[in-house]
């Protein structure tokens, strides 16, 4: 079995197929995550991970190289970016389906993980094909089996609970062909306890992206009332409590904005697939990215009204309880009043040692949750991290408040 990228999705992958019982090689390009992962260690923060590598590495089911071994099952879980115009970058996955090429041995199997425009699996196919005449490929649509299977099947785990989401949750596995979907499920129900729902290709990649949308449209919604309510005078938590209590409604929750790899970029494959059809993933798109726009000149609002005064921005990950950074609007938000407000701001993130190096000489400082509420005049509420939930009234009173989050309310 080999995993090709050690990433957020391979990397516990691979370690989770390995306690299973596999023998896994995992790949990557980072000569520095080949070593981590060979010595027993992580590169990234996963809760129950680091455990799972080491027991995995240790029991000799786990090794990590540079190189694509022969393996029966090839998993691709590498980066699928996007453009600076919003058009998904699919250049690692086929650069993947390259190194497999020339390794693999008739009665392989090849499966996407990586979250992919509708097609991609098609073109591993194109790519394997070409680089190997001597193996028959299968083809999209056909009936008829091959040399080899290929399928996809998308990760659908949520940062913080990956371990167990890996083996919980249900997965959808779409075959280029029925038969390569059945070898794909082979390898996927001797870990997974949730169900194997099979599928053909390109309903699997749509599938993906549908999901990302409907959660990204969902919050572009709750993100919207949240400004009208502001317009309106009316409390958004208020509303959305009493309008969630009819059986039929559940508005999710507003924040600073969308943050993450997966909500804020997965909706734009489908727009850049579908231009002309997808209006409204894009416009909710846009609606979530203003948001931060919106947060941050709102900060800049209660800056002015108090002049010389402190503001301590809480949390900077891009949601509670977690450590990642990446594409976090509250991050965006902090640094960019940082870079013209600096002497004025504190930061208090529980999950951070240090500043991240943006912020370095704006002043902008990194303190306490006490020391900020001694010293701030101002106190907003980017991420709802549970170290900041036991904030009481008294600590907040004669301060100007902005909660985000609604985790005042809650
Ligand atoms: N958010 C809100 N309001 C809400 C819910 C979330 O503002 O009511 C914000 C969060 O603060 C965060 C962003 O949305 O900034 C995304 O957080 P999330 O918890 O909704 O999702 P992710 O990005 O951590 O993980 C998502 C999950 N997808 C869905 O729930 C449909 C996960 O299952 C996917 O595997 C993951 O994307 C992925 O890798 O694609």
């Amino acid at each position: 079995m080999a995993v090709v990228g050690l990433g957020y999705i391979g990397l516990p992958t691979a370690a989770v197929m390995a306690s299973a019982g596999w023998n896994v090689c995992g790949v990557d390009v980072s000569e520095k995550v080949v070593e981590t992962v060979n010595a027993g260690g992580v590169h990234i923060e996963e809760r129950d991970l680091d455990r799972l590598v080491r027991e995995a590495t240790e029991s000799g089911r786990l090794t990590a190289s540079t190189e694509v071994p022969t393996a029966h099952f090839y998993m691709i879980a590498v980066p699928t970016p996007l453009t600076g115009e919003n058009t998904p970058d699919i250049s690692y996955v086929e650069a993947a389906a390259r190194a497999i090429a020339p390794r693999i041995l008739p009665g392989a199997c090849v499966i996407v993980e990586s979250t992919s425009p509708v097609g991609t699996t098609e073109r591993v196919a194109q790519i394997i094909a070409e680089m190997r005449p001597d193996l028959t490929v299968p083809v999209y649509g056909s009936q008829q089996g091959g040399d080899i299977a290929l399928a996809y099947c998308p990760e659908r785990v949520l940062p913080g609970k990956i371990v167990r989401e890996l083996v919980q949750n249900d997965r959808v596995i779409g075959g280029i062909t029925p038969a390569c979907a059945e070898r794909a499920v082979a390898l996927y129900s001797s870990f997974v306890e949730g169900d194997c729902l099979t599928t053909n290709a390109r309903v699997a990649e749509t599938v993906k992206l549908v999901e990302n949308s409907f959660r990204d449209v969902n919050i572009a919604f709750a993100n919207e009332l949240s400004v009208i309510a502001d317009d309106l005078g009316v409390d958004v938590w208020d509303v959305i409590a009493l309008a969630n209590r009819h059986p039929r409604v559940n508005v999710l929750q507003p924040g600073p904005g969308v943050g993450g790899h997966c909500i804020a970029v997965d909706p734009w494959f489908l727009v850049s697939g579908s231009p002309k059809a997808a209006r409204l993933i894009r416009t909710a798109r846009e609606v979530n990215d203003f948001k931060a726009n919106y947060t941050e000149r709102r900060v800049r609002g209660l800056l002015d009204a108090v002049p010389g005064g402190k503001v301590a921005l809480l949390g900077l990950a891009f949601k509670p309880d977690i450590d990642d950074f990446r594409e976090s609007p509250a991050l965006e938000i902090a640094l960019s009043l940082a870079k013209t407000r600096g002497q004025r701001i504190m930061v208090v993130e529980p999950f951070a040692e240090e500043l991240p190096q943006g912020f370095a000489g704006t002043g902008a400082e990194l303190v306490t949750l006490d020391h900020a509420l001694q010293s701030a005049e101002i106190v907003v509420v980017l991420v709802d991290h549970t170290a900041f939930k036991h904030l009481l009234p008294a600590d907040l009173a004669g301060k100007l408040v902005f909660d985000t989050r609604g985790m005042l309310k809650k």
